[in-house]
């Protein structure tokens, strides 16, 4: 009890008395975003600036005792709330917030981790450019969270990952140095990449502090569609039909189920979804024109004249203006919310090449209702770039809860042995955490879990950050 009592004085005189936290309702740091798990943290760290992360890192190495990196807690996988034992510092990253350089000659932004995403996407607009990594947790979400988890979003089909947006990286590694490596620079072949390794690391190798990125030219336009198409297979030929018309100015492609949409209307009637019953899928496309509105207006009439001759859209409206853009992206950003209020639910974050998705969908959709009568699929996500959100809620007016309980092992195992068959991968853009880490040892190569452990040791060789998520190497 002395090492802890020693180490919280000395926390205290790191980042100040009050920015310890040991007691009163720390639920916000403790529990997963689904209220699915929760941890019990020794204490929960606030510093405000590199160098007081720098030294509360040193401070828990010497002490021996491990760390969890914290951005917003949005994440899905269990991997940024403590274990139940009460021996973690949560470190918490939302004082290290400041946008430190916007250079618009070199088109770029350095940020610290703890900057929310939205504020970040803000900023950038202001300055005239274009952050954009976009997803529905952004109002909460972090820079490090998103660095951390190489987090997707609903503009990766133009803009890549968060990794393909980060240029360079400043980091404090578990021995409490830190690498500053927040160049800028496209071009620095001088020898390994090491911002790839904590890109996706989950706080497992270090504490991103702060990363310079991409930023791009806003577009003189940004239209969005809605189109009720009569199959996956339908979504999949206005997919191609679109790179064919937009090519670079394609930049948001998501596919909803009717059930998942369904959701939507039940538990926020407020929102006009369109095509209600008329379709098993709708999609939410965009067109991001540099030249002119009416440019894009032009295009986007041309592709959907295309798609209703060739009959992969039934109807689909084109907004206006900007609100009814808001609006109906606002659809598919409720989904997950409209989830959590109709209950516990078992998540598939997978991806499968685009291609191969309706065959995919139809086996395994077919599988789940024989295996599990009456449960209930919540099938959207990213269909631009293979990512789908293959959700599996309980049937309905049965005990969610127990139904997770008795049946989540065995659905899991099911979607994931269909996923192998289609050469997927079991995590699209979530991660690992604590929660896939099984999962992760079972899919992955056993060469490529060495050459992750090797690192992990190498790195990490007390195994104080963040033990136990995505690998275990006790
Ligand atoms: P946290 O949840 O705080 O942490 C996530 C992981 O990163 C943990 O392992 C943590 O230890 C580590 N970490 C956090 N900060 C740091 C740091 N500074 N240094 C090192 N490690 C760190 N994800 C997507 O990819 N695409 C989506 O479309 C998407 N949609 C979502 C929609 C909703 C409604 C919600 C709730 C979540 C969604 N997510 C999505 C998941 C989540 O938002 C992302 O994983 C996000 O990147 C997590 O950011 P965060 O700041 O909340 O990180
Ligand atoms: C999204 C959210 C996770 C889920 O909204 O794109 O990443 O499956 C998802 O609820
Ligand atoms: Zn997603």
């Amino acid at each position: 009890m002395n090492t802890f009592n020693n180490l919280l004085a000395q926390l205290q005189g790191i980042v100040g008395a009050e920015q310890v936290l040991t007691e009163g309702d720390l639920t916000a740091y403790e529990q997963d975003w689904r209220k699915r798990e929760r941890g019990k943290a020794l204490a929960v760290v606030r510093p405000a600036s590199t160098d007081e992360v720098a030294q509360v890192v040193k401070a828990c190495a010497a002490a021996q005792v491990s760390l969890v990196p914290q951005g917003g807690n949005t994440g899905m996988v269990v991997g940024s709330i403590p274990d139940t034992t009460g021996t973690q510092v949560l470190l918490s990253l939302r004082r290290l917030n400041r946008v430190r350089a916007v250079d618009a000659a070199n088109l770029t932004v350095t940020v610290e981790a703890g900057c929310v995403l939205q504020t970040l996407q803000e900023v950038c607009e202001k300055e005239g450019f274009l952050f954009p990594l976009s997803l529905a947790a952004e109002g909460s979400c972090t820079i490090g969270g998103n660095l951390a988890t190489n987090a997707g979003g609903t503009q990766v089909v133009r803009y890549g990952n968060t990794r393909e947006l980060c240029l360079s990286l400043e980091v404090v590694t578990a021995q409490g140095e830190v690498w500053s490596g927040l160049t800028g620079l496209r071009k620095d072949n001088t020898g390994y990449d090491l911002r790839h390794l904590f890109i996706g690391s989950e706080g497992t190798l270090g504490v991103i502090t702060a990363a310079t990125l991409r930023m791009y030219p806003l577009p003189a336009s940004q239209l969005t569609a809605f189109a009720a198409v009569p199959s996956l297979e339908a979504a999949v030929q206005l997919l191609g039909l679109a790179h064919k018309y937009l090519n670079a100015g394609l930049t948001g492609f998501e596919v909803m189920g009717d059930f998942a949409l369904s959701l939507v209307r039940k538990h926020f009637p407020q929102q006009t979804v369109p095509f209600a019953g008329l379709s098993p899928y709708c999609v939410v496309l965009e067109n991001s024109d540099h030249e002119s509105e009416s440019h894009a207006r032009a295009q986007f009439e041309r592709l959907l004249e295309a798609a209703l001759e060739d009959g992969c859209v039934l109807d689909a409206v084109v907004a206006e203006n900007l609100a009814q853009a808001r609006a109906l992206w606002h659809i598919r950003e409720s989904i997950p919310l409209a989830q959590a209020q109709e209950g516990l639910n078992i998540k598939h974050d997978i991806s499968i090449a685009v291609s191969r998705i309706p065959a995919f969908v139809q086996e395994t959709d077919a599988l789940l209702e024989q295996h599990f009568p009456g449960v209930r699929l919540v099938n959207y996500g990213h269909l631009g770039d293979g990512n789908l959100h293959y959700n599996v809620q309980a049937p309905a007016g049965t005990d969610a809860q127990a139904f997770l309980r008795d049946q989540e092992g065995a659905i899991n195992a099911l979607v994931y042995a269909m996923v192998d068959r289609y050469n997927g991968s079991i995590s699209a853009e979530h991660g690992i955490g604590s929660l896939k880490r099984e999962k992760l040892a079972h899919h992955k190569s056993p060469v490529a879990l060495n050459a992750m452990r090797a690192i992990k040791r190498a790195l990490d060789p007390k195994n104080l950050m963040n033990p136990g998520r995505v690998l275990s190497i006790e």
